[in-house]
C-alpha cells in the first residue's frame, strides 16, 4: 500500500492532472464526500487529504508513504526530517512582505503579523531588523489595517486580495511552489514501488517545462 498525503483546495487541484498522468485517479472526489482516505483505481495507492500544515508531520511519522506541500509549510515546519525529491512546480507563489500603501517604516521595532513565524523570524534577522512577530492563524491582511501590525508576511500570488485590503508587496521572501515529499524509513522499505513513483513523476514534471 502506497498512501499520498495531500491537501484540499488549490494543491489537490494542480496535483490532480499530474497524479492521472501517472495513471493515479482518486474514485471520490474530496469535494462531494466527507471522506478523508480515498482510494484510488490503484488498489494499493490511496490518498489521505488533510490540512496544507499536517502533510509535513504524517509523512515525517510514517502516516504517509508521501505527500504534497506547499515550500512555504515545508520551510516553516522543518525539511530535516523529509526527503524532498521533486518540485512539482504547481501552486506557484511568493512568500512576501507587505504593508499599507502609506507605511513607511519608523525605524522602531517592527510587528510583523504572519502565520509562518519562524520564516518571518529568520528573514527580519538576515536583514538586521529588530521584530515582533504576531501569530496568527488567517487573514493576515486585516492586521495592518486595524493597527495590530506594521507589515504582515503571507502568500502572494496575482495580489488581488493586498489591493483589495489596501496593501502593497514590499519584499520578495522566497518563491514557493509545491514539492513531493517522501518517508524517509518509506524510501528503504518500500523501495521499488516509491522509487518508480518518483521516477514517473520526475519525467511528467520534466516533460511540462
Ligand atoms: O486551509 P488551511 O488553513 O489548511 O491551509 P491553506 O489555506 O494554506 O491551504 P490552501 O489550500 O489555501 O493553500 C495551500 C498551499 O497553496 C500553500 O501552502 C501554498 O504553498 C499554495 N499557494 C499558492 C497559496 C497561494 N498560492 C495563495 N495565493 N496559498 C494561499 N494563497 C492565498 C494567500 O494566503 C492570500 O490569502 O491567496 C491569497 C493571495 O492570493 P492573490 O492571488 O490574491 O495574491
Ligand atoms: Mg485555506
Amino acid at each position: 500500500m502506497l498512501t499520498l498525503a495531500v491537501s484540499k483546495g488549490r494543491i489537490y487541484e494542480d496535483a490532480l492532472p499530474l497524479l492521472a498522468e501517472a495513471g493515479i485517479v482518486p474514485t471520490i472526489d474530496p469535494d462531494k464526500s466527507r471522506k478523508l482516505i480515498l482510494p484510488t483505481n490503484h488498489i494499493d495507492i490511496r490518498l489521505l487529504v488533510i490540512r496544507a500544515t499536517d502533510v509535513p508531520t504524517y509523512v515525517e511519522y510514517g502516516a504517509a508513504d508521501m505527500g504534497i506541500a506547499g515550500k512555504d509549510v515545508l520551510a516553516e515546519y522543518g525539511d530535516e526530517g523529509l526527503y524532498e525529491p521533486i518540485d512539482l512546480g504547481i501552486a506557484r507563489c511568493r512568500l512576501m512582505t507587505a504593508a499599507r500603501r502609506d507605511y513607511v517604516p519608523s525605524g522602531q521595532r517592527l510587528r510583523v503579523a504572519t502565520k509562518y513565524v519562524k520564516l518571518a523570524q529568520r528573514y527580519f534577522a538576515g536583514q538586521g531588523v529588530q521584530s515582533e512577530i504576531i501569530k496568527l492563524y488567517g487573514s493576515m491582511e486585516l492586521a495592518p489595517l486595524v493597527g495590530l501590525a506594521d507589515v504582515i508576511v503571507d502568500l502572494v500570488d496575482t495580489g488581488n486580495t493586498l489591493k483589495a485590503n489596501g496593501l502593497e508587496a514590499r519584499e520578495e521572501i522566497m518563491a514557493i511552489s509545491s514539492r513531493l515529499v517522501v518517508n524517509k524509513a518509506a524510501m528503504k522499505t518500500k523501495h521499488q514501488v516509491v522509487s518508480d513513483f518518483l521516477r514517473r513523476m520526475e519525467q511528467i514534471v520534466a516533460a511540462r517545462v
